[in-house]
């Protein structure tokens, strides 16, 4: 079997996503999530003008090798645009492997270690009454674990909150935005220190002690404010606070990690396990949250879990509206496969990306399951696609009140 075709595919079905499609000369098709949000075009390129004919006359089961190619051969290594073009290539090879073996392809990868992948869902308000309402809604739908993001007294807007719910806005579509330039956010986090304990204490007291409750930092504070929110959260048994810090800086962990028990889940802008050196072998953090999209693909996730597993440190990846259901389904083969496995974001696509993308992936009673379609399960509907056109989308830049930007 050889590579006849490589066809990079851009849509937006309410937000732009990016799809590699490899064709070979059997008549095997298979997709490959190459969405880095707000960025979306770099990769495109990358794909179109960089990779595809790299790929045609090559065998489609040489994954381990093409992956090498396309990492050592680039010379420039790392970086989010290349290791999105690798795993979209990684990912839809995968995909093909899988159907040629007429096989899920979890099967592939050792086989299903669990009936299903416990996923979290994103609840948000701005005050108490309107998160309250959303964490409701989220138990409704079946979500036995939940994110908490609220308003803090003071900003206008703030990462994670929809802002109008009531209206009917969820916060899953969100944050790219469409304009021809970034949208613009407030900061101050000395206000959000002070309010997000109390957050969690009513929240607590509204819905017991058992539902697993996670927190997104989203970078904004330095490694003694993180240890302070840590600690502060503490009587409150979070699951998970997440990317407490810009952690680029990978020995910023150590003084948060000095002062709290509340785990750490760090990840979601790193591209390959180098970022995850010092956090894993210091078991700095609890969670991976890297997505297969951003990551090179299956194989070098499969490799990084292995390499976590070894400091008992377990999977939560990344699973936003701007990973494609094909990223996602990736995403879900591997939760379902490795021992590790911790936990699966997951906020649930649009009506309109799902006419694009036909998933054969369930959620039930809480649970992911990428279900038992030969390959990946998901399926790229090109007519359809076709009446969604790229529509640039920016993520908003943050500022503090004084108006130095900050980390968003
Ligand atoms: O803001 O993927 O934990 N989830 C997140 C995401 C990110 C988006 C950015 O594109 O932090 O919602
Ligand atoms: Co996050």
């Amino acid at each position: 079997m050889i590579v006849t075709q490589a066809d990079v595919m851009v849509t937006s079905p309410g937000r732009n996503f990016v799809t590699l499609k490899i064709t070979t000369d059997d008549g095997l098709v298979g997709y490959g999530d190459a969405t880095l949000n707000g960025r979306e075009l770099a990769v495109a390129s990358y794909l179109r003008d960089h990779v595809a004919t790299l790929l045609i006359g090559r065998d489609p089961h040489q994954i381990e090798d093409t992956w090498q190619y396309l990492y050592r051969g680039a010379y420039w290594r790392r970086g989010p645009v290349t290791m999105a073009a690798i795993a979209a290539v990684d990912v839809a090879l995968w995909d093909i492997k899988a159907k040629a073996a007429g096989m899920p392809l979890y099967q592939l990868l050792g086989g299903a270690s669990r009936t299903g992948a416990l996923a979290y869902g994103h609840a948000s308000g701005f005050e108490l009454p309107s998160l309250f309402d959303s964490i409701r809604e989220h138990l409704e739908l079946g979500y036995r674990a939940i994110r908490i993001q609220s308003g803090v007294p003071g900003l206008d807007t703030v990462y994670g909150v929809a802002k109008s719910p009531a209206m009917g806005e969820r916060y899953d579509y969100e944050p790219a935005r469409r304009s021809a330039a970034p949208t613009a956010e407030q900061w101050d986090t000395r206000a959000y220190l002070r309010h997000v304990p109390t957050v969690f204490e009513a929240v607590r007291n509204e819905f017991g002690p058992e539902l697993p409750l996670l927190h997104d930092g989203h970078h904004r504070m330095t490694p003694i404010q993180a240890a302070k929110l840590g600690k502060a959260l503490e009587p409150y048994d979070l699951f998970w606070l997440e990317d407490c810090t810009p952690a680029e800086n990978q020995e910023a962990l150590r003084l948060v990690r000095r002062h709290t028990t509340t785990p750490l889940a760090i990840g979601e802008i790193f591209n390959t396990a180098f970022d995850y050196q010092t956090l894993i072998t210091e078991q700095l953090i609890d969670y991976v949250r890297s997505a297969v999209t951003h990551t090179g693909g299956i194989t070098p996730m499969k490799k990084l879990f292995d390499f976590a597993a070894m400091y008992q440190i377990k999977s939560g990846i990344h699973g936003p509206t701007d990973i494609s259901p094909v990223g996602m389904a990736a995403a879900l083969h591997l939760d379902l496969a490795i021992h590790n496995f911790g936990i699966q974001e997951y906020m649930r696509h649009s009506p309109e990306t799902l006419e694009v993308f036909r998933t054969s992936y369930t959620f039930t009673d809480g649970l992911l399951h990428p279900g038992e379609q030969p390959g990946l399960g998901v399926e790229y509907d090109e007519d359809v696609a076709d009446k969604f056109p790229y529509d640039p989308a920016y993520l908003p830049v943050n500022r503090l009140l004084d108006g130095t930007v900050h980390d968003w």
